[in-house]
């Protein structure tokens, strides 16, 4: 292995809150044990190939900024070892645990299908290599059906089945590979499932490609025994206008529609979940109720632009109460936090990616031990049980679980002469608890 831009870094330590370090965790200590895990194997953090390996500083209105090694002229499968070489020691500079790609990041297409997976399959088998000399393992693989040419019109639900055809060979393959190198899940996010206009489309038609393609997914799946969850990633608009993933609650919906909802679960991205008018909590409790939380993309948006502009989180509040629902969920377990965020185009310098990493890693690790104290300390869930209290009455239980009819609850309404009076929903005092928790205590 040559010297990587990544080779003359330190491993990153964690050296406590008032190091003065800027490549030093300050909250993430791996091997702090929280509920009974160290954080490493709670957080389960993932570095995203495409955004720190391959992204290039391109916007619209401007050409790349980032230049690495790799990107330089030269034998395409000989430039992708390079890629992989330096993706090796960032992950090792980083001592974050997972990484995360698309058969797009990793190695170079080809002119014929046959040609693009032989590629990949080489750059696999390579990865595997790499594996063995590096602790690092596979979060999820998932197939990039969203920037070549030929899925401009859909990937599963294009009008053409030659490109159904296309995706269904790619997604066999990314799966096959995600097995090879142990990959705990496999991830769909539908970039170009959707449509800009209604007038050239037929949604029923398309609807019933992505469930007819999702369910040779999960019988794939089964053929092949791959043990890793099948992950559906919703997203509203963005590259189309109207994406059918929307939110948590379509996908819901849509794995109903196709018998798929004990098979699949989500990939949430708190970008997307903003930019579907939700919080990144709002989508993991929704998850969380319909039992299909599977992982989390961890990044933030920018409110002022409203495009999915993927940057390294920093919201403390936004992602303690995100913590705090996925801890509720019953934790990652399988999943993970994967960076799916981009260093800012001004951001060129191999140090820059290493630091935005670093304050990710740090913002979870700090909301993840302080949504942990807020389950602890107990007080936060007494109010919300305090709330509900009701409910735990024998005729309230008899109500919810569809022992008493409509006119039955009606009689005996009356019979009581039901009075309901309003209660404080008390949201001031629980901001005020929580946010002591959040900003003041120490974790
Ligand atoms: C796009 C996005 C993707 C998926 C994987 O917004 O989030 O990177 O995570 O295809
Ligand atoms: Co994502």
């Amino acid at each position: 292995m040559s010297d990587t831009i990544f080779s003359g870094f330190s491993t990153v330590k964690y050296e406590g809150p008032t190091t003065e370090n800027p490549l030093a965790y300050r909250w993430y200590d791996p091997d702090k044990v929280v509920l009974g895990k160290p954080l490493r194997d709670h957080l389960r953090f993932a570095v995203a190939y495409w955004h720190s390996l391959a992204l290039t500083g391109t916007d619209p209105f401007g050409g790349p900024t980032i230049h690495r090694p790799w990107m330089d002229p030269g034998d395409p499968i000989a430039q992708a070892k390079v890629k992989a070489d330096a993706a090796f020691e960032l992950f090792r500079t980083l001592d974050l645990p997972f990484f995360c790609f698309h058969d797009a990041d990793i190695a170079p297409p080809g002119d014929t299908l046959a040609d693009t997976l032989r590629n990949f399959h080489a750059i696999v088998d390579y990865l595997g290599e790499k594996m063995q000399s590096y602790p690092t393992r596979l979060l999820w693989g998932t197939a990039n059906m969203f920037s070549h040419p030929r899925f401009m019109a859909g990937a599963s639900t294009n009008p053409d089945p030659d490109v159904f055809a296309w995706c269904a060979a790619t997604v066999k393959n990314c799966m096959d590979a995600t097995k090879q190198l142990g990959g705990s899940n496999y991830v769909l996010w539908g970039g170009r499932e959707g449509y800009e206009t209604l007038l050239n489309t037929n949604m029923k038609q398309e609807f019933e490609q992505m469930g007819r393609f999702l369910t040779l997914v999960v019988e794939y799946k089964h053929k092949i025994g791959f043990q890793g969850q099948i992950l559906i990633e919703p997203k509203p608009k963005e590259p189309t206008s109207h994406q059918y993933d929307f939110d948590c609650a379509t996908v819901y919906g849509f794995l109903k529609r196709f018998g798929l909802e004990n098979e699949v679960r989500v990939n949430l991205e708190a970008n997307h979940a903003t930019l579907a008018g939700h919080t990144f909590e709002h989508e993991i409790a929704t998850a969380s109720s319909f039992g299909i939380f599977g992982s989390l993309d961890i990044n933030r948006g920018d409110p002022l632009l409203g495009w999915d502009t993927d940057q390294f989180p920093n919201d403390l509040w936004s992602m303690t109460m995100s913590m705090y629902h996925v801890i509720k969920a019953g934790g990652l377990t399988q999943g993970g936090c994967n960076f799916d965020a981009k260093v800012r185009r001004q951001s060129f310098t191999p140090e820059d990616l290493v630091c935005a990493h670093v304050g990710g890693a740090d913002l979870c690790a700090r909301a993840f031990c302080t949504a942990a104290k807020i389950i602890e300390d107990g007080k936060y869930d007494a109010l919300l049980a305090k709330r509900y209290a009701g409910w735990q009455a024998p005729e309230a239980q008899a109500m919810l679980s569809g022992k008493r009819s409509l006119d039955a609850i009606e009689e005996k309404a009356l019979a009581d002469n039901l009075n309901p009076q309003p209660r404080s929903g008390r949201q001031e005092e629980i901001e005020n608890l929580l946010m002591r928790s959040i900003y003041t205590d120490r974790i």
